[in-house]
């Protein structure tokens, strides 16, 4: 038996490492729909959701239920009008530049829904030179992959001066963000965040909301864009960005703009949803003095635990709790670029929280001493409901990540791209996948990066590995229609007889990070027919080719109303001649 120095090296939260080599006898039960969760805490129906009783839900559905196999009926319709118009934001006091905006505010409105609800979203294009498709993260899109939001995949992009329509239910709850999935586009401001109201693991008084925090950059994220694909060529990091926001805003070097302010009584406890909306860099947050309470892990109720930093990755989500219960004063939070990920340069971002029977003003609180360095989820993730995975030899192929020399059109220039197995993936907008699904048609180019999923009910095991001699930066991968657990990760090439593996009760969540230079295994059942994007979301890498799809049982998916399909295609066929830009990466 052999224990990796696991602890501290990838996922320092690995309480229940399985012994490494020894694969367990059960194998993969090709009717398990997923891994039976085992909890103390039962749906109780009597139970009502409040401040010391949180868990509860209400009409038999509480934190413990697995919302994979069971959501709320008849909930509401819940309707939200999204117009995207170019204009420009100044989040910072730097000064005005081009921005995108929702409903002309950076960030966009947050989208508020209750588990169960089914939401409605018409999203209005009213850009003058760009698509868009607006994607849902973190979603199962459940019954409705055509409201996905992944142009190329599961619609055309919505043409200029066109709308179009999303609706699916909520069957999850928790906190999550949108974003659109047109180019780099969402880097220019095309984000917003989502709450769906429902149980939580961990009680409070208060629901602050949402607090995203973001990297932000003085030039377009398109011209960001380009830059870094030069820069790729050379194996040379894209520019570092020029601030970090707090819930849209921060200060800049000059002392311009303002901090977040956010006030506290004593003896209160707070719930605080953070969410890194960032294009390209990992942020480590901590409120000097309060300790932060982790209850989630993207949409996954988690087993509560206490640290001082947590380090976010892009995409990723964490709900805390704060308890209010230090001496009356005004206290820094701190938003740390995460150097030891190859974020960028060093910097951060400020807010200041007050309690409220004080003067605000400028805090004079100190930092805790710096988090342990590494570039690993944060130790202590282990859900709520307990979940074994069947074990596997990871006897499915590995997805091996290199650079390769590609172009985006054909004959087009060659630059240096991301490859998942030597190949960069580039999408269609004019042709998404799902057109393939409705014509029947299998007959997918090798660099839309279709790759095989398992059978309904049987899992799927992906070991993501990075070839030799890369750049070391890590990749925060995530899945679209699944969330996945986290088997394991570590550094070098993966080795079946000396990696510790955690098939007990592994975390699960929709985005984790592959090291630089390293390997991450994961598994997740098929139990989602639709066709799914995979990819990283530093957002110039998967506009660089790092991202497969995988088309899962086809012959089950709910196909979108074909007219409404239709049409969304047809307007982008018609505005593409006319355009004034031209697709000049993998589209994503
Ligand atoms: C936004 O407006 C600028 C200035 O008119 C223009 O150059 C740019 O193409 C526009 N972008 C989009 C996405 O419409
Ligand atoms: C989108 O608009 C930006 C300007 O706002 C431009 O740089 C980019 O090339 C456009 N992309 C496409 C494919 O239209
Ligand atoms: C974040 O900003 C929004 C919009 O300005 C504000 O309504 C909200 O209260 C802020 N959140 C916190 C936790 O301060
Ligand atoms: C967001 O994630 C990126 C990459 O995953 C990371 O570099 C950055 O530090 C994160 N930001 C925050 C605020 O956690
Ligand atoms: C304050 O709350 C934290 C949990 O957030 C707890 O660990 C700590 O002991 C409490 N401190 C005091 C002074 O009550
Ligand atoms: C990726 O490449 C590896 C190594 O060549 C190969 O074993 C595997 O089958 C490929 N994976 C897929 C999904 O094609
Ligand atoms: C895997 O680890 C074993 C045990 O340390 C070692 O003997 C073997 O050479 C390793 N395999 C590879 C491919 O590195
Ligand atoms: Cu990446």
């Amino acid at each position: 038996m052999r224990f990796l120095d696991l602890a501290g090296v990838c996922l320092a939260g690995l309480a229940s490492i399985a012994s490494a080599g020894v694969v367990p006898a059960e194998r993969v039960n090709a009717v398990e729909k997923r891994a039976t969760s085992t909890t103390t805490r039962v749906p109780d129906a009597a139970c009502t959701n409040g401040p010391l009783t949180r868990s509860c839900w209400k009409n038999g559905y509480s934190v413990a239920t697995d919302f994979d196999l069971k959501f709320p009926t008849g909930g509401a319709t819940v309707t939200y009008n999204l117009e995207i118009t170019n204009g420009t934001c100044n989040p910072d006091g730097n000064g005005p530049r081009l921005c995108l905006l929702f409903n002309g505010q950076y960030p966009g409105p947050t989208i508020r829904a209750t588990w169960g609800d089914n939401l409605v979203i018409n999203v209005k294009n009213s850009m003058k030179d760009n698509g868009t498709s607006i994607h849902w993260h973190g979603v199962r899109q459940y019954h409705s992959p055509g409201s996905d939001g992944v142009n190329g995949l599961t619609e055309c992009p919505i043409a200029p001066g066109d709308s179009k329509t999303y609706s699916f239910q909520v069957t999850q709850f928790g906190t999550s963000w949108y974003h659109s999935h047109f180019s780099s586009q969402y880097g220019d401001g095309v984000v917003g965040t989502m709450i769906f109201e429902g149980p939580a693991t961990a009680n409070y008084d208060t629901d602050l909301g949402v607090y995203p925090l973001t990297d932000w950059y003085y030039q377009t994220a398109y011209q960001i864009n380009a830059i870094t694909l030069q820069n790729l060529a050379n194996q040379a990091p894209p520019p570092s960005a020029d601030n970090i926001l707090i819930n849209g805003t921060n200060k800049n070097a000059n002392g311009g703009g303002s901090y977040s302010q956010v006030k506290i009584s004593k003896g209160k406890k707070y719930r605080l949803r953070l969410i890194n909306t960032s294009v390209d860099n990992f942020i480590r947050v901590s409120l000097d003095n309060h300790q932060l309470q982790v209850m989630t892990s993207d949409f996954i109720p988690i087993v509560p635990f206490y640290t001082n930093w947590l380090l976010i990755g892009i995409g990723q989500r964490y709900d805390v709790v704060i308890t209010a219960n230090q001496t009356e004063g005004n206290y820094w939070f701190r938003a740390n670029v995460a150097m030891d990920c190859l974020s960028g340069n060093k910097m951060g971002a400020l807010a200041i929280w007050s309690y409220d029977t004080v003067t605000a003003g400028t805090p004079t609180s100190s930092a805790f001493a710096a988090a342990a360095a590494g570039c690993y989820e944060p130790a202590g993730i282990t859900p709520y409901w307990k979940q074994p995975v069947p074990s596997s030899q990871f006897l499915n192929s590995p997805l091996t990540v290199s650079l390769t020399r590609a172009s985006f059109t054909p004959g087009g220039e060659l630059h240096v791209l991301w490859a998942i197995n030597g190949s960069s993936m580039n999408i269609d907008w004019s042709y998404p996948t799902l057109s393939y699904l409705m014509d029947k048609n299998t007959n997918y180019p090798t660099d839309l990066n279709v790759w095989p999923s398992s059978a309904e009910g049987s899992w799927n095991y992906w070991l993501i590995q990075m070839a030799p001699n890369m750049p070391p930066v890590p990749h925060p991968i995530h899945l679209h229609g699944h969330d996945y657990f986290v088997v394991g990760c570590g550094n070098g090439q993966f080795n079946h007889s000396t990696a510790a593996l955690n098939w007990n009760n592994p975390p699960r969540r929709d985005t984790a990070t592959l090291p630089g230079g390293g390997w991450l295994a994961i598994a997740y059942p098929s139990n989602n027919p639709g066709t799914w994007l995979a990819h990283c979301h530093i957002a110039w890498h998967v506009s660089e080719g790092l991202g497969v799809q995988f088309v899962e049982a086809p012959s089950q998916v709910t196909l979108p109303d074909s007219a409404a399909y239709q049409k969304t295609c047809d307007n982008w066929k018609a505005y593409v001649p006319t355009s004034y830009w031209k697709k000049d990466d993998s589209g994503l």
